[in-house]
C-alpha cells in the first residue's frame, strides 16, 4: 500500500478523494490572506513519497550536455541567497464543479472554490542555482528551451527556460512554508515554486531539474492540463493541438455572505467605508490573476449581473511585496450592500492590470477536462447567513 505513509491531515479540509489525497481549503479559511499550512489545499496525483531525512535528499541538475550537478538541501541553504516570496497556488481545476453545473460534465475532481491557497515560501532562486551549476544566464545555450522538474513519486512537469531564469520570475526551490519546514503534503523537503503559473508546474518532492530542448513528457504536461474548444471531447481530442497551461487567467470567488443588522453597522468600519446605515449584507472573497498581473478591480452584482458595485480591495499584499515585485498573491476583497438591492444571485468578476476579466457563462469556453473554470462566480442571494 503506497499510501500507508501518507501524513495525517487537518479535519477541516474538504476531502474530494482520499487515495490519493485531494482536499480543498474550507471557505472559512479562504478569507485570510495567508493560508495556515495545515489548511492549505492538497492536490496529490499519487502517494506522498517517504523521502526520509532532508539531509539525505539530493537535487540533481542535468545540464543540456548531459552533465549532472548535485546539491543537498543544506548546500542550497548555505551557498545561495535566501528569499521569501508570498505567492498563491491555484490548481487548474479550481471551480471545475461550477463549469460542470453551468454547462456539462467535465473529467476530474469536482473542486468548488477551495483549490487555491496562499503562503510565504522560503528558498533560493532557481536561476542562482542554475548559474552555479554552470549555466551562462547572459548567453545561455540556445538549445535550452524548457526546464523539466521531476518529483520523487513520478510526477513531472516543465516550464519555459525563460521563466526559469527570469530575474523577475521568482522561480524558487523552496524548503519552508509560512516560516516552518515544508509539510510532507506540500513537498518536504524541497519543491519548486513557479509563481503566477498554474500550480501543476510547482513540482513537489523535487529530485531533478533537467534543462532540455523539450517539454516534460509526463501526461500532466502533454495532456491533462490543456484547454480545448467546447466541441472537443476525449474521443476526438488531439492532445498536441493545444499548449500546456502555464500562466493562468483571472479568477475570483465569493467566500462569505453575512447579514449585518443596522445597529451593528453604525459605528463600524464598514459604515465608514460604505456610508451604510441600513440593514446590509457583507460579501467577502478572493481575486487572483496569473503571470504576476495585479488585480485592479473586483465588481460585484447583487442582482444577477444587472447592476454592479465595486468591492474594496484589502491591502494585505502591500506588506509582503516590494515595489519591483510582481503580484504573485491573491487579493482579498469585501463589500457591503443594502439588502433592498438584492435580487436572485450575487455575481463576482475581477479585472487584472491588463484589463483581462472573466467570462459570464461557462458554455462558450467549456473544455472537457474542466480546466481554468473562471466564469463569474454566482451565489444565491438566499445563501446569506
Ligand atoms: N508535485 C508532485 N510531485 N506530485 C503531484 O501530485 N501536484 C501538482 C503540483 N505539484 C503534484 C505536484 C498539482 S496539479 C497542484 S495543483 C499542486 O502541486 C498542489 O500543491 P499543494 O498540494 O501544495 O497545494
Ligand atoms: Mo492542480
Amino acid at each position: 500500500d503506497p499510501f500507508k505513509s501518507d501524513p495525517e491531515r487537518d479535519s477541516s479540509l474538504m476531502v474530494r478523494s482520499s487515495r490519493p489525497c485531494n482536499a480543498e481549503t474550507p471557505a472559512s479559511e479562504l478569507g485570510t490572506f495567508i493560508t495556515p499550512a495545515e489548511k492549505f489545499y492538497v492536490r496529490n496525483h499519487l502517494w506522498v513519497p517517504d523521502v526520509g531525512d532532508a539531509e539525505d535528499h539530493r537535487l540533481t541538475i542535468e545540464l543540456i550536455d548531459g552533465e549532472e550537478v548535485t546539491y543537498s538541501v543544506a548546500d542550497l541553504r548555505k551557498n545561495f541567497r535566501e528569499y521569501n516570496i508570498t505567492a498563491t497556488l491555484q490548481c487548474s481545476g479550481n471551480r471545475r464543479a461550477h463549469m460542470t453545473a453551468g454547462s456539462r460534465p467535465t473529467n476530474g475532481l469536482q473542486w468548488q472554490i477551495g483549490a487555491i491557497s496562499t503562503a510565504t515560501w522560503t528558498g533560493v532562486r532557481l536561476r542562482d542555482v542554475l548559474a552555479h551549476a554552470g549555466v551562462d544566464l547572459n548567453e545561455p545555450d540556445e538549445d535550452i528551451k524548457h526546464a523539466q522538474f521531476v518529483g520523487a513519486e513520478a510526477y513531472g512537469a516543465s516550464i519555459s527556460f525563460d521563466k526559469a531564469i527570469d530575474r523577475h520570475g521568482d522561480v524558487m526551490l523552496v524548503y519552508a512554508m509560512n516560516g516552518q519546514a515544508l509539510p510532507r503534503d506540500h513537498g518536504y523537503p524541497l519543491r519548486v515554486l513557479v509563481p503566477g503559473h498554474v500550480a501543476a508546474r510547482s513540482v513537489k518532492w523535487l529530485n531533478k531539474v533537467i534543462l532540455s530542448g523539450d517539454e516534460s513528457t509526463s501526461q500532466w504536461q502533454k495532456r491533462d492540463y490543456k484547454c480545448f474548444g467546447p466541441n472537443v471531447a476525449s474521443h476526438n481530442v488531439n492532445w498536441d493541438d493545444a499548449p500546456a497551461i502555464q500562466e493562468t487567467p483571472v479568477q475570483s470567488a465569493i467566500t462569505g455572505v453575512r447579514q449585518v443588522k443596522g445597529d451593528r453597522l453604525r459605528d463600524s468600519d464598514l459604515a465608514r467605508v460604505y456610508g451604510l446605515e441600513e440593514e446590509s449584507v457583507v460579501l467577502e472573497g478572493y481575486a487572483f490573476a496569473g503571470g504576476g498581473r495585479e488585480i485592479i478591480r473586483v465588481d460585484v452584482s447583487p442582482d444577477n449581473g444587472k447592476t454592479w458595485w465595486q468591492a474594496q480591495l484589502l491591502p494585505h499584499d502591500k506588506d509582503v511585496h516590494d515595489d519591483n515585485q510582481k503580484a504573485w498573491a491573491w487579493k482579498q476583497w469585501r463589500l457591503a450592500l443594502p439588502t433592498h438591492a438584492l435580487h436572485e444571485h450575487f455575481c463576482v468578476k475581477a479585472v487584472d492590470e491588463s484589463y483581462n476579466s472573466q467570462p459570464e457563462q461557462f458554455d462558450a469556453f467549456y473544455n472537457f477536462r474542466g480546466n481554468l473554470a473562471n466564469g463569474w462566480h454566482r451565489v444565491p442571494v438566499s445563501s446569506r447567513s
